[in-house]
């Protein structure tokens, strides 16, 4: 079989000749069950039974991979896809630099690769889990059917990170497979394990930050990984980045178009002021600080995912050949890092400062940094739209330190420019950064259902094009 093949005989698509594995087919026909129950228990809400038009990976090529068709999200035909091997790959950085890639997993580094292997599983139930009750209150089809695909995509990547713990790990792979399927989002007793991935989403304006901030971390992480000296986790890991861009896309053109459609309504009504929010919430649409606030609220969650900035645990799968930096291939040094230095913004004397670090423990903050500046380039169009529109507000990505629970800044507060606010300044003043009660009400008040195909909510505009073209009426997800 040709690696872009893909074989849809089985029960279990794949492209890793999953026939001639008995023992890892075994392992993961076992496991299926259970993945459907959770699927089932805590995947989208209420329409299961609905026909929903999704692309479906059939391949790796990179030119056509996938195909669009009605589905039942239960029916979706989850696989294991590994993007072609590279022959002769070497390990591209770390103490086994240059050395032939790893197709085992090497003894020594074994716990390791396992905890991020499961980390990275842990994160995509999870994402399922928190946006679960969305469908109900999706602003239209379109934005309906790209929530689901978002989901039955993250239910493939966790087969992904399943699949690697099943053939490489034995027993204790098997043991982490099953706990996959147990940590629940938010639950107390059994939380995920990174923090952003136990809060809530809960409405659309949450759903598409958290696909632009969130899933950019995705991203970032998924590109370390990819550089990995273990290849199956790098082929795995390109792949994944393949169906994540999509991700990003629901999330930064579905900003865009809530902004645009604020934008054109303020216009309408004669509107100047950003800030008479209680006028432009008389439209029916969302006040520009209010998706400020949210903005502010997901990147500061994400850039915990990250880790601290100053980490061992990073320094050490880097030495050891397992998660490189972004694009790690491009970047021209020795890929080593043992002498050289990074700045890392730290909290000195109460002050917020920039100081050299060995360039091997700054990794986290490195990959912290390519993500920011990753995430402005989104920033930049949506505001473009805002001044497109002659309205003078400019969405501004909070400083690094605000907000934080892991790492430097975990213990102080900030304003959104890093300035250190006192507990009780940082009390009265919160509403200012992040949502408060009321900006929560009152964009849960906007999320009635609007499923008229072509229709969309009031504080939505349609996008430029449909999903594999499809003209603007289409009937993306047949409700059951
Ligand atoms: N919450 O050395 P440190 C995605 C723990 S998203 C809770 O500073 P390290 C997706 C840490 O585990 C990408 N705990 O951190 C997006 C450690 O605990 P132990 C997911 C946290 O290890 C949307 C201790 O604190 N993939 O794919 O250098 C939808 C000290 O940690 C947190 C990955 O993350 C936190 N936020 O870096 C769907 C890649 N942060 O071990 C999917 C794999 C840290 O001492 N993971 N801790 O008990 C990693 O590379 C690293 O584990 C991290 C943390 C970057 C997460």
């Amino acid at each position: 079989m040709h690696i872009a093949q893909v074989d849809y005989d089985g029960l279990i698509p794949n492209n890793v000749a999953l026939g001639q594995d008995p023992r890892v087919k075994r392992a993961l026909e076992k496991w299926h069950p259970g993945y459907l129950n959770w699927w089932n228990d805590m995947g989208p809400e209420g329409f299961q039974a609905s026909l929903v038009y999704l692309r479906t990976a059939v391949s790796v090529d990179p030119k056509g991979w996938a195909k669009f068709d009605y589905v039942r999200m239960p029916e979706y035909r989850w696989g294991i896809l590994l993007a072609p091997a590279v022959v002769g790959r070497k390990i591209p950085f770390g103490t086994h630099k240059g050395e032939d890639a790893w197709q085992e997993v090497p003894g020594e580094y074994r716990a390791m690769l396992r905890r991020l292997v499961v980390i990275q599983g842990d994160t995509e139930p999870a994402s399922v889990e928190q946006q679960r009750h969305l469908g109900k209150t999706a602003p239209s089809l379109y934005d309906m059917r790209n929530l689901f695909q978002v989901n039955v995509e993250e239910g493939r990547h966790l087969w992904a990170m399943v699949y690697l713990l099943q053939k490489y790990f034995g027993a204790d792979g098997r043991e982490e497979a099953e706990a996959l399927l147990q940590r629940r989002s938010g639950d107390p007793d059994t939380p995920r394990m990174l923090g952003a991935f136990n809060e809530k989403t809960p409405d659309w304006l949450s759903f598409f930050m958290f696909t632009y901030f969130t899933d950019r971390d995705g991203k970032m992480q998924l590109e370390a990984l990819a550089q990995s000296g273990f290849d199956p986790l790098s082929r795995t890991c390109r792949f994944m980045l393949t169906e994540e861009a999509h991700h990003m896309f629901v999330g930064e053109t579905g900003v865009t178009r809530i902004v645009q459609r604020t934008c054109e309504a303020m216009k309408q009504a004669g509107i100047d002021d950003p800030y008479d929010v209680e006028a432009v919430r008389k439209l029916g649409v969302i006040d520009l600080p209010a998706v400020q606030k949210k903005a502010n609220m997901h990147f500061s969650l994400t850039l915990d995912l990250f880790g601290s900035e100053l980490s061992t645990n990073a320094a050490n799968a880097f030495h050891a050949g397992l998660k490189g930096r972004y694009r790690e291939d491009r970047l021209k040094d020795d890929h080593q890092l043992e002498s050289g230095t990074y700045p890392v913004l730290r909290l000195i004397d109460s002050k917020i400062q920039n100081e050299d670090a060995p360039a091997l423990s700054a990794l986290n903050m490195r990959l912290r940094d390519d993500y920011v500046a990753d995430c402005n380039i989104g920033v930049g169009r949506w505001n473009k739209v805002i001044a497109d529109s002659d309205i003078r507000f400019q969405i501004k990505l909070p400083h690094v330190a605000f907000h934080r629970h892991i790492g430097e800044f975990a213990d102080v507060h900030t304003d959104l420019e890093g300035n250190i606010l006192e507990e009780a300044t940082w009390n009265k003043r919160r509403g200012e950064f992040l949502p408060s009660d009321s900006d929560k009400e009152f964009v849960e008040s906007l999320m009635q259902p609007q499923f008229e195909p072509g229709k969309f909510a009031s504080w939505i505009a349609p996008p430029r094009v449909g999903i594999d073209n499809k003209p603007g009426d289409f009937e993306y997800v047949k409700i059951a």
